[in-house]
């Protein structure tokens, strides 16, 4: 199979001024806006002129199908609030690049809100049945907004059967510093992580910054801090050097500078490959945050408690993988697990799932500086497009 390295970069600098935005190559394309809906319009009428049929399933998943039993391959195509022109949009034009050079039928996907403005990994995880259509809909994102109301502006060709894939390849980058440091240009995945991500509020009283003594206080912002503190340290016995937790969100009410603030909503999310340690510290988070609580005299809630087990990469697929980064990549390439998460895990569900890594340069990812050299795109693209072949063989 040969694909065109440059036809592919040409498209992926396309898909990228969708929301070209920031310093460096840096994107906005939430799931949904304006940016997100006519970069789905183009690549569309890419999938078509590359012999594809389209179809888009109500959440918004991008489908351009091959006829009959096919391989699946993508990623998707929207964006963090401020994001790279790599993050997802690597492995859809990858995808269609390697369906329009192929002899064998490939077909392509664009999930929607990987990115999680609404959840986590929403579009496939409705698609695979881990979610139900109607309870994405109640799903908000940071503005109050619901998921119900922003999908809208999809035009739905209806349901896109999974039985006719015969597996899913998702090529990304890497988005952390491991190949970046080895020098090495492929990573084939091992296996990718599990999350768990929750809102946490604590409710105290809203006061004057000026009257209220330190004693009287109900500061929900203190609570936040003690809580944040106090965390690392009741982690410490639980988690390993590859454990991760983020409080990523935080909002304070009413946010103002004279005012002691009454309440504290924020995103509390952790990463790990053990499905018992998320548990575990589920079970610490939730602790903690109670004992904080009440020693400031304060209300503690939880939110929807969203969440991914860790998966495996199936056997089959990362051989072929493997083969083919050993010829084009020789001592260049190691197995890896993913710290970030991808739709290979919902689709997982559904049918046989694998995944490679090219590296970011220093390491740097859901930020506008986001990026990798051009050549190691084209050495991941043309080790995809051997897999794909050696799997038709
Ligand atoms: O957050 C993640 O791992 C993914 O990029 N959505
Ligand atoms: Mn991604
Ligand atoms: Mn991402």
């Amino acid at each position: 199979m040969q694909v065109d390295g440059q036809r592919f970069l040409a498209d992926l600098h396309k898909l990228r001024s969708f929301g070209a935005s920031g310093v460096g190559k840096g994107v906005v394309r939430p799931a949904y806006s304006e940016a997100d809906s006519a970069a789905r319009v183009w690549l569309a009428a890419r999938m078509v002129e590359a012999g594809l049929r389209v179809e888009t399933d109500a959440m918004g998943n991008l489908f351009g199908l091959a006829e009959g039993p096919s391989l699946l391959l993508g990623s998707h195509s929207d964006s963090q609030p401020e994001g790279g022109w790599l993050d997802g949009a690597l492995g859809v034009i990858a995808a269609l690049e390697v369906a329009r050079s192929a002899d064998v039928p490939v077909s392509v996907v664009s999930f929607q809100d990987e990115e999680g403005r609404f959840g986590v990994t929403t579009g496939s995880a409705v698609w695979s049945g881990q979610l139900d259509l109607a309870e994405a809909d109640l799903l908000l994102d940071d503005s109050g907004i619901p998921l119900g109301q922003a999908r809208q502006v999809v035009n739905d060709t209806g349901n896109v059967d999974p039985a006719q894939f015969t597996g899913f390849i998702e090529m990304h980058i890497e988005q952390g510093p491991v190949l970046d440091t080895t020098a090495e240009q492929i990573g084939v995945v091992s296996d990718i992580v599990g999350i768990r991500d929750m809102k946490i509020t604590f409710q105290g009283q809203q006061n004057h910054a000026g009257t209220t003594p330190m004693h009287l206080r109900r500061d929900a912002f203190q609570a936040v801090s003690d809580f944040n503190h106090a965390l690392t340290e009741r982690f410490a016995n639980v988690v390993t050097p590859a454990t991760v937790w983020t409080i990523g969100h935080l909002s304070l009410h009413p946010n103002a500078s004279s005012i002691v603030p009454g309440k504290a909503v924020f995103s509390m999310q952790w990463r790990d490959g053990d499905a018992d340690r998320l548990g575990r510290m589920e079970q610490i988070i939730l602790t903690l945050a109670q004992e904080v609580a009440q020693a400031r005299g304060m209300e503690v809630s939880f939110g929807t408690m969203l969440g991914l087990e860790p998966v495996k990469m199936d056997a089959r697929l990362r051989q072929a993988l493997e083969s083919s980064a050993e010829t084009l990549a020789h001592g260049g390439w190691r197995v890896m697990p993913s710290g970030a998460l991808h739709d290979a895990t919902n689709v997982s569900q559904l049918m046989p799932v694998a995944m490679l890594f090219v590296p970011s340069i220093g390491g740097i990812s859901h930020a506008f500086q986001e990026d990798t050299a051009e050549a190691d795109l084209v050495l991941g693209l043309e080790v995809l497009a051997g897999a794909v072949a050696a799997l038709h063989r």
